[in-house]
């Protein structure tokens, strides 16, 4: 979906169930959770289910100390030393243009920033506190350029906000778990969302994190997603209010394919941590971040994959290079990731099906060059012809009830494929019989 259909979500009054009536008192609107709810309006998540694949940026001044985003912490760093970091934030070689443009050739539909990670460092313009990234050297506001420069390329963009805050003093009596929140802190943090639901224009969604210490109750969560509801219709909210949301965000894992019509999203690291941390050096590989997308959006959810620029504003190479090969194969197979629905629930490792009007994509991710391939328990027999996505040379199938669909055609990739994609055209999605 580009940015146009998104907005047009809204002009086409899509969003209005979202909408409290003027001039009814925000107490007396049904809780929050019901109004972000997909029942009442079932549109709210089409841009989601259309994307499938997102970036998520996780940037702050813990990318000075490269030992990751919770580095504050592990190190027990205090707060008046930490705080001091800002004054060395400089990220010159920041291009919101190039940032966007490594997500689109990686086929990312949609952009995920760290507002504000746990240290409590804003990376956009607040007016409700000097420890912000408008009080750096580098005096920009890089969560705004990002926003306008998704805008106008067609890029969805959402913002990441920590609940806990390790620096704000109002939070300091909070930091033990289950102890309220104070007022002040609740005002303050309500407030920056209010700015990020004002200033930056339409959001994807809101990603809350690092809510665990407190229950929804004391963060007021119902207030604050019918505040976002208010301000931004369209706007999608994940569960780590400690409240439903919108979607579940199951980290490092696969989500929740049992639960039909819940969306979820995978949020994954590209390497072994979200901050950029100079200790690391694995990365995941095209293959890799192919098959992670595939597994999720087979699971009917998407694949929010992690990048960490460095302290200097520029994506890490190998990550950026990585995510240009992923994106080399989704060029030539998007139609089978877009948009795409669940045929049937996952079986194999290696094996995966998606689905969209009347066809199945049968996706093989482990297929050797040269041989054919028998598929156990997958009954694709009303398919009225199979070819290969990426080709359109046919494929020839057959059925027997001992083995299953077994494709006769070989593999004729010279070299292995991340994920060879066979579509089945005319197949019964979601009424399929177990063999
Ligand atoms: O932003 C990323 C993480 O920083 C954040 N969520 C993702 C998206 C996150 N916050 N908390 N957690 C994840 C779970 C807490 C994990 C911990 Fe640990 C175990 C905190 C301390 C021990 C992981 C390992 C983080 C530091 C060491």
């Amino acid at each position: 979906m580009n940015r146009r259909q998104f907005s047009r979500l809204t002009t086409l009054g899509l969003a209005a169930a979202a909408l409290p009536p003027a001039g009814v008192p925000v107490s007396a609107l049904p809780p929050a959770s019901a109004l972000t709810s997909e029942k009442t309006n079932p549109q709210r998540g089409a841009w989601f289910k259309e994307a499938r694949f997102g970036m998520f940026i996780h940037f702050g001044l813990y990318a000075l100390l490269g030992r990751s985003e919770w580095a504050m912490f592990l190190e027990e760093i205090p707060v008046g030393e930490y705080e001091r970091l800002k004054d060395r934030f400089n990220p010159t070689e920041f291009n919101a243009e190039e940032w966007v443009r490594i997500a689109e050739d990686a086929g990312q539909r949609y952009i995920t920033i760290t507002s504000k990670h746990h240290e409590g460092f804003s990376m956009f313009n607040t007016k409700l506190s000097n420890y912000s990234i408008m009080h750096t050297p580098f005096g920009r506001d890089l969560c705004g350029e990002l926003a306008e420069e998704c805008h106008r390329r067609g890029m969805i963009i959402s913002f990441y906000f920590s609940l806990m805050d390790w620096h704000h003093p109002a939070y300091q009596q909070s930091l033990k778990p289950r102890t309220p929140v104070s007022p002040e802190f609740i005002e303050f943090m309500h407030g920056q969302v209010r700015e990020l639901c004002t200033n930056y224009g339409k959001l994807g969604a809101i990603w809350f994190d690092g809510g665990w210490d407190h229950t929804p109750e004391q963060w007021q969560a119902e207030k604050l997603m019918a505040m976002i509801a208010k301000l931004q219709p369209d706007t999608l909210i994940n569960n780590r209010t400690g409240l439903p949301g919108d979607f579940s965000t199951p980290e490092e894992a696969l989500g929740e394919p049992n639960k039909p019509g819940r969306l979820w999203e995978n949020c994954m690291t590209i390497t072994d941590n979200w901050g950029y941390d100079s200790r690391d050096g694995r990365y995941k590989s095209a293959g890799e971040i192919v098959h992670l997308l595939v597994n999720a959006v087979a699971g009917v959810g998407n694949l929010l994959l992690n990048a960490s620029p460095l302290p200097t504003g520029k994506i890490d190479s190998q990550e950026a290079a990585n995510l240009r090969d992923a994106g080399k194969w989704l060029k030539r197979n998007g139609e089978s990731i877009y948009g795409a629905d669940v045929f049937r629930p996952i079986y194999y490792d290696k094996t995966f099906t998606t689905a969209k009007g009347d066809k199945v994509y049968l996706h093989m991710l482990d297929w050797p060059p040269g041989v054919g391939c028998d598929i156990w328990q997958l009954n694709l027999q009303s398919a009225r012809r199979a070819y290969f996505l990426e080709t359109g040379q046919p494929v020839e199938f057959t059925h027997s009830h001992a083995l299953g669909l077994r494709l006769v055609t070989r593999n004729p990739n010279p070299l292995p494929s991340p994920d060879t994609v066979v579509v089945f055209e005319g197949a019964e999605p979601l009424k399929q019989l177990e063999i």
